[in-house]
Parts: structure tokens; C-alpha cells; sequence
């Protein structure tokens, strides 16, 4: 089993949630979807998996329910990297 956390944008009521929802259970091997609803920022979504989640079919998921994935760099400790002029 696997958890992923990213964040999606867009989302602005209970009717997005709903929507980003129901597109990210049709990903296979998932099992849960936890969204965290920011209005019109960056919501946290957690989705549990039974085999390893595919970025692409996350990102397919989030495309086909009308939003898109959020920068995510939020939860990697600082592991930012910059080009070195
Ligand atoms: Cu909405």
C-alpha cells in the first residue's frame, strides 16, 4: 500500500472536491482520496493505493476532473534545486 500527497489547484467548493474525488478513485489501485479543500489556492490531496501510483495516470485523473496539479514542493524538506550561475 502506498500514500501520495500533492496539492491541486482550481478546486474552490465541495462540488470540485467531489469531482477530483471521483476521478482519482477511477486511477487503479486506488483505494482512498482525502482532499483538504482550499478555495481557489492549493488543496492538499492524499490518496491511498494498493500498487504504485503512476504519476501520469494522477495527473490525468486531476486533468480529466478540470484542475491541475500544484507545485509540489511543499513537504520535501528543502530539497529545492536551483541552477548554479
Ligand atoms: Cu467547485
Amino acid at each position: 500500500m502506498t500514500t501520495e500527497s500533492f496539492t491541486v489547484t482550481g478546486m474552490t467548493c465541495g462540488h470540485c472536491v467531489a469531482s477530483v474525488d471521483a476521478e482519482l478513485r477511477t486511477v487503479p489501485g486506488v483505494t482512498d482520496v482525502r482532499i483538504d479543500l482550499v478555495p481557489g489556492g492549493s488543496s492538499n490531496v492524499i490518496v491511498t493505493s494498493d500498487e504504485p501510483l503512476a504519476p501520469a495516470d494522477v495527473a490525468a485523473a486531476i486533468d480529466e476532473a478540470g484542475y491541475q496539479l500544484g507545485d509540489d514542493r511543499s513537504d520535501d524538506g528543502g530539497r529545492t534545486t536551483l541552477p548554479l550561475a
